[in-house]
């Protein structure tokens, strides 16, 4: 049965009435980008483009949507006037989203949009208040664990630090080949750290054994998981048009294997997603198309895990003592270093 077009939808596919299974959450966000401009209309030009998609998916074996209900919001655009008081704004709008009932695809926008998702899925049933046990997994040229950049520490430079600091568990990276002596360092002493350097994994020699060793540590994680995919971690002729397209990174086929592998993981569930630093082309669209298969991906493996009984939806569960979560929390970090 064809399903009727709408432009405006991740893959052109109508949202429908119903309980959502997959939402489409566009964060057009831009403010600390330090290269590139364009960030902020990444997410509806990796919209438009996955009109382009095609909706089977090989191990789904089906056409998306498979039967799920999506939604894609409309662009969210901060309106504060302060970089803190856009982040508590962009915690407000996640945190709907990441209730257990729905799996939710984050499109971005600068990477700076990782430490309000991670804050909102805080709220998250399996997470419940204690992010320590949520690992973020994270494809990104950058390791992402500056302190401050040019003194501004919600930098998207610094996406992954405040996510630690924020408390998380674990922190898998991979595709990076872009960080300072400071982050390397911190990838040293910071225990909840491991990072896989596209050095080794796309060494022309020895890179497939360094490679299983990622999908190795992909295979033994549990519990809750968010993957957040900075599209420079792909080898810069992938993706030429994103903030700061480095070369030497990772395949397509790495980061669908990555997504597969980190998907069919039994003893973990992936509760939310991110694609960001989506730039849009203007010659090729080709920056925001793989994105937008990317993107494709990862909601194809979330409906497999589905299928299979790796995502559940949560029981809403009536709490008298339900737990608050601060919207406030950016907006009282104080002054930047
Ligand atoms: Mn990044």
């Amino acid at each position: 049965m064809d399903e009727v077009f709408d432009a405006s939808q991740f893959l052109g596919l109508p949202a429908r009435s119903g309980p959502v299974d997959v939402a489409v959450i566009p964060l057009a966000y831009e403010l600390t980008t330090s290269y590139g401009m364009g960030t902020a209309d990444g997410p509806r030009a990796c919209i438009q483009a996955s009109a382009q998609v095609e909706l089977f998916d090989q191990i789904l074996g089906e056409d998306l949507p498979a039967g799920a209900t999506f939604v894609t919001l409309e662009d969210f655009e901060a309106q504060a006037p302060t970089l803190r008081l856009q982040l508590d704004e962009m915690l407000g709008h996640a945190m709907p989203w990441l209730n257990g009932q729905c799996f939710p695809l984050f499109l971005g926008g600068e990477h700076g949009i990782l430490p309000p998702i991670i804050q909102a899925a805080s709220s998250h049933p399996l997470v419940d208040g204690d992010l320590s046990k949520l690992t973020v997994v994270q494809l990104d040229a950058h390791a992402d664990l500056r302190s401050h950049l040019n003194g501004e520490i919600f930098s998207h430079a610094c996406a992954a630090s405040r996510s630690l600091d924020l408390g998380v568990g674990r922190l898998l990276q991979a595709g990076v080949r872009a960080y300072s002596s400071e982050e390397a360092q911190r990838i040293v002493s910071d225990q909840r750290i491991t990072t896989f350097f596209a050095r080794d994994t796309q060494h022309p020699h020895t890179g497939g054994v360094a490679w299983s060793k990622w999908l190795e540590e992909l295979r033994e994680l549990s519990g809750p998981v968010h993957f957040t995919l900075d599209i420079d971690g792909l080898d810069g002729a992938l993706v030429p048009a994103t903030g700061t397209p480095v070369p030497g990174g990772l395949s397509y086929w790495q980061a669908v294997e990555t997504i597969e592998v980190l998907f069919a993981n039994p003893h973990i569930t992936v509760i939310s997603a991110d694609v960001n630093e989506i730039t849009p082309q203007h010659d090729t669209p080709l920056t925001q198309f793989t994105a937008a298969c990317l993107g494709t991906k990862i909601i194809a493996c979330h409906l497999l895990a589905k299928r299979e009984g790796r995502w559940k939806r949560t029981e809403l569960v009536e709490r008298g003592d339900a737990p608050s979560y601060s919207f406030e929390h950016f907006k009282q970090d104080g002054p930047s270093p």
